[in-house]
């Protein structure tokens, strides 16, 4: 199949776009590069040493003659080139990885939140209104979060994605729905991931488009087995205190003998996936769209839930390292419950990495290999969430966004 992937120069987008090439689709990259602008601007940059995107794609094509197209496109402010795209390459599936993906980026200044909000919500609004303008058949695979159900203890196992709710009517007859399940966001940025669920909703009931939403949570590791293949097809490593996300910070803290930064209690219990997981989750959706007329599909894209504590420990238990519980810049709860379900996936044929197979390998294949590169002053979390908790020991974030 022809797959248009948006956001394919990134994190998560990269491998897939990999994958799915060498699974025998047709591919062709959109991005704009603004990820990495965003690396200038933090003044830091991936752990390991990603290649420019040409390079990656010559390499991909030298090792496997695969070509990988590649359009350098914002998909918020230029619509017309992104609707053209579509009408002359006329794809099957679109991946939709274009956002700007860190909360606490998202939190950092209120340039940031609006760069955020205006980027995230546009791409979606643009690349729904560029399918249905387009005339084409076109099934829309997004990456939205665990995070649009929030993180309170609400003792159920979380659906995927819709909720049967009972209502009282006026004679008191009672009246069964089913309702997204209710958004609570903890940052911006999922903010943002809530609001892109309402577009979905309406595009699919107005103009009939085929969407999933896969319901993502935080994805752990670097490498998969295509990004394996020549070291300049490496992945991104994030390991900074705006773009890294919990564990592969504490591997790589581990790593550089950096104590293991835990907000908190550690109480927080969140979602997991292995990038490996992800790309071939990406597949499966691509493979298993809804059929026309359904209903957005929604499927939970997590394989494990852990505490933070427990991940630290079993970090530190693996390597030694030392665990340090630090003042949380964040406003979130500081110990939570979390059930969730992934009979979609699963049921589609994914075979789950457990983090005990993957742990080790990737702190001495990865984190250990590239640590020189890291810059230790990047590491803390400086982005608070309020007023009170910058005084409460976080940095005040600076204004504005380099370069842009
Ligand atoms: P990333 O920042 O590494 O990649 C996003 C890519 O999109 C970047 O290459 C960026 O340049 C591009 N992009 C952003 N705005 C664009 C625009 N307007 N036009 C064109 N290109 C644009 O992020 P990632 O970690 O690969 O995440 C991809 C998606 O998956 C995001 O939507 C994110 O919300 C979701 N997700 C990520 C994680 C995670 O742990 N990384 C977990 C759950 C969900
Ligand atoms: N945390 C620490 N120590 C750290 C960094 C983070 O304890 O050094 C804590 C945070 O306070 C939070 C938890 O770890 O409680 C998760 O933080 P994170 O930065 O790993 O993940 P998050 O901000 O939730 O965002 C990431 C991705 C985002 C994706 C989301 C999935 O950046 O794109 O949507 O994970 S989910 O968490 O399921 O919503």
């Amino acid at each position: 199949m022809r797959v248009l992937v948006l956001g394919g120069d990134g994190f998560c987008g990269w491998p897939s776009a990999l994958h799915l090439s060498r699974q025998g689709h047709e591919v062709v990259i959109v991005d704009n590069l603004s990820r990495r602008n965003i690396d200038n601007e933090l003044e830091v940059q991936s752990l390991t040493p990603i290649q420019p995107l040409s390079t990656r794609l010559q390499v991909w094509r030298e090792l496997t003659g695969k070509t990988i197209g590649f359009e350098r496109l914002d998909v918020v402010t230029e619509y017309d080139r992104l609707l053209q795209t579509l009408q002359a390459w006329r794809p099957g599936a679109v991946v939709h990885f274009a956002e700007q993906r860190a909360a606490p980026y998202s939190m950092k200044s209120s340039w940031h939140k609006r760069y955020t909000v205006n980027n995230n919500l546009n791409a979606t609004n643009n690349i729904l209104s560029a399918i249905v303008e387009s005339g084409l058949d076109i099934h829309l695979v997004h990456l939205g979060t665990m995070g649009v159900y929030g993180y309170s203890s609400v003792g159920v196992e979380l659906p995927e994605g819709y909720l049967r709710v009972k209502m009282i009517a006026a004679d008191g007859a009672e009246v069964e729905q089913e309702i997204l399940y209710p958004p609570n966001p903890g940052s911006i940025y999922h903010l943002t991931k809530t609001q892109d669920q309402l577009f979905f909703a309406f595009y699919n009931k107005n103009d009939d488009v085929r969407i999933t939403d896969l319901h993502q949570g935080i994805v752990w590791g670097t490498q998969t087995r295509e990004t394996c293949l020549d070291e300049r097809l490496i992945n991104r490593f994030d390991y900074d205190g705006d773009y890294g996300t919990v564990l592969n910070r504490f591997l790589m803290q581990a790593a550089i003998d950096y104590p293991l930064t835990v907000h908190g209690s550690g109480g927080q219990t969140r979602a997991f996936i292995h990038i490996q997981d992800t790309v071939r989750c990406i597949e499966l959706a691509i493979v298993n769209a809804p059929a026309p007329g359904d209903r957005v599909k929604i499927l939970n894209q997590m394989t494990e839930t852990h505490r933070l504590i427990d991940l630290a420990n079993l970090v530190a238990d693996l390597t030694g390292a030392e665990v340090e519980h630090v003042p949380n810049p964040r406003r979130e709860a500081d110990a939570n419950d979390l059930s969730v379900t992934n009979a979609g996936l699963l049921g589609l044929g994914l075979r789950p990495t457990t983090l005990r197979e993957g742990l080790l390998r990737e702190v001495t294949e990865v984190a250990k290999r590239y640590a020189s590169r890291c810059d230790r002053k990047r590491i803390p979390c400086v982005s608070a969430w309020t007023q009170r908790n910058r005084s409460g020991g976080a940095a005040v974030a600076k204004v504005g966004g380099a370069g842009r």
